[in-house]
């Protein structure tokens, strides 16, 4: 059975990887990890900047660890506010943990995203090996970081996986300061004041995913036959592209009264702009069988029904 460190736990992604690792592998091998700690936490949880490397050092070696999911990062908005510390945490922070991976022999997955790409990569059905010059700083440690993560395969041997993710839309925990955070939102705002205000312009499409696979394809990347991946570090996983209208008309469909209007953030749609339509994934489909399952409107349903119990919305 693996031992399993993830960084970032509380996060978006990590709140809920973390409930699926322990299903998958067990209570006992599945360590939480995160800069601080938000009150009580249920099950393993160690303390760990991941800018501060004796930090990883010391939970790896005490909890033999096999494989880290290093989710610890900021995102792309909140990146181009402060892009030293975007820099700083998101390539510092891999590099600390690849080293670690390197000497303590562990497996690691890195998530990549959408953002690896910028204005003058192709559009629409975007191929994985393609141009990659982004345009924010969370773009530049992203493809920075893929090709660090090849590095360490080739050169160490470290056994390094990731995916590119597109916008992860889930119920659990708020995402943190990404340019596809509205898509999240207006299903919160939906319900609880029956419109929303989007901050991009109607027509601005961009990749998206519902987190259940999201959790999935970290899993089975994780779990897929080294022997059979040709690529590592940077699969294009896709499910659905859908631009603020499209959202919209989705969620119509289960509340008709739902209204939005726009007041565009240029930081966001500059960012957005920048960024693929739609990404082609024949290669993660292809190497260790991605599959999603989730389309806009099933995933609408579900974020609907889930949020409307968590909000207590009747
Ligand atoms: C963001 O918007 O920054 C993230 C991403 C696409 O990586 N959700």
């Amino acid at each position: 059975m693996k031992k399993v460190l993830v960084t970032g736990a509380l996060g978006q992604i990590g709140s809920e990887l973390v409930v699926k690792l322990k299903n998958v592998y067990g209570e006992d091998n599945v360590i939480a990890s995160g800069r601080r700690k938000k009150g009580p936490y249920d099950g393993l949880f160690e303390l760990v900047d991941v800018t501060q490397p004796e930090q990883i050092f010391e939970v790896v070696k005490k909890h033999k660890v096999d494989w880290v999911i290093h989710l610890a990062a900021l995102l792309s908005a909140v990146g181009e506010n402060n892009p030293t510390a975007a820099w700083n945490i998101n390539m510092g922070g891999l590099f600390n943990i690849l080293e670690v991976a390197k000497q303590e022999g562990c497996g690691v997955f890195v998530p990549s995203s959408i953002a690896a790409f910028g204005p003058n990569t192709p559009k629409i059905n975007t191929p994985q090996d393609t141009i990659q010059r982004p345009t924010t700083m969370y773009g530049v440690t992203k493809v920075a970081g893929e090709i660090l993560c090849d590095y360490y395969y080739k050169r160490f041997g470290v056994d390094t996986r990731g995916v590119r993710f597109p916008g992860l839309i889930s119920y659990e925990t708020l995402p943190g300061g990404g340019t596809t955070d509205y898509a999240v939102h207006i299903y919160y705002e939906a319900l609880k004041q029956k419109k929303f205000t989007c901050p991009l312009d109607k027509e601005t499409h961009m990749d998206m995913m519902y987190m259940p696979d999201a959790l999935n394809a970290i899993v089975n990347l994780m779990e897929a036959d080294d022997s059979k991946l040709i690529h590592r570090n940077a699969f294009n996983i896709a499910s659905m592209s859908f631009c603020p209208e499209d959202i919209c008309k989705s969620i119509q469909k289960f509340i008709p009264e739902f209204t939005m209007d726009y007041d565009i953030n240029p930081t966001l749609q500059n960012i957005a702009n920048s960024w693929p339509d739609s990404l082609d994934d024949s290669n993660a489909r292809n190497e260790w069988g991605w599959k999603p399952e989730y389309d806009l409107d099933s995933m609408t349903k579900d974020m609907l029904e889930k949020l409307r119990e968590k909000l207590d919305i009747k």
